[in-house]
């Protein structure tokens, strides 16, 4: 369930230093490291999958999304509103290939087609 090649399974593991803003057992939220918005952050499970549609259980998808709510109200940005963004493979330009969940906000964000 581990990558020994990927960051993300290293930042899960605590082997490398990073912002928590949210752990538990099977996620961990913490701080992009080139946010693009006031809050950035990204959760992603702790075990290995290469994205949204690597046969991932339904229990761990739940679980990602049931960690939204808490890191939106951990930054305060319920109340505004946010944007959540999954990147998936190479037309999404996924650079990260360990499942995450962007959680955008904090400010106006255009619409993707404007
Ligand atoms: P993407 O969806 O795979 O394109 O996004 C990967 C994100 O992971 C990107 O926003 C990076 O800034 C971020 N990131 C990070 O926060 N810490 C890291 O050690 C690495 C990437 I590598």
């Amino acid at each position: 369930m581990h990558d020994e090649n990927c960051i993300f399974c290293k930042i899960a593991k605590g082997e490398i230093p990073t912002s928590v803003v949210y752990e538990d057992d099977k996620v961990i939220a913490f701080d992009d490291m080139e946010p693009l918005m006031p809050v950035h952050t990204l959760i992603i499970p702790k075990d290995h999958y290469s994205d949204v549609a690597d046969n991932v259980p339904e229990d761990v998808l739940g679980h990602l999304f049931a960690t939204v709510q808490k890191v939106a109200d951990i930054k305060g940005i319920h109340e505004d509103g946010f944007r959540l963004l999954v990147n998936t493979g190479e037309n999404a330009s996924q650079s990260v290939r360990h499942l995450h969940v962007h959680v955008l906000g904090g400010g106006l964000m255009p619409r993707p087609n404007d």
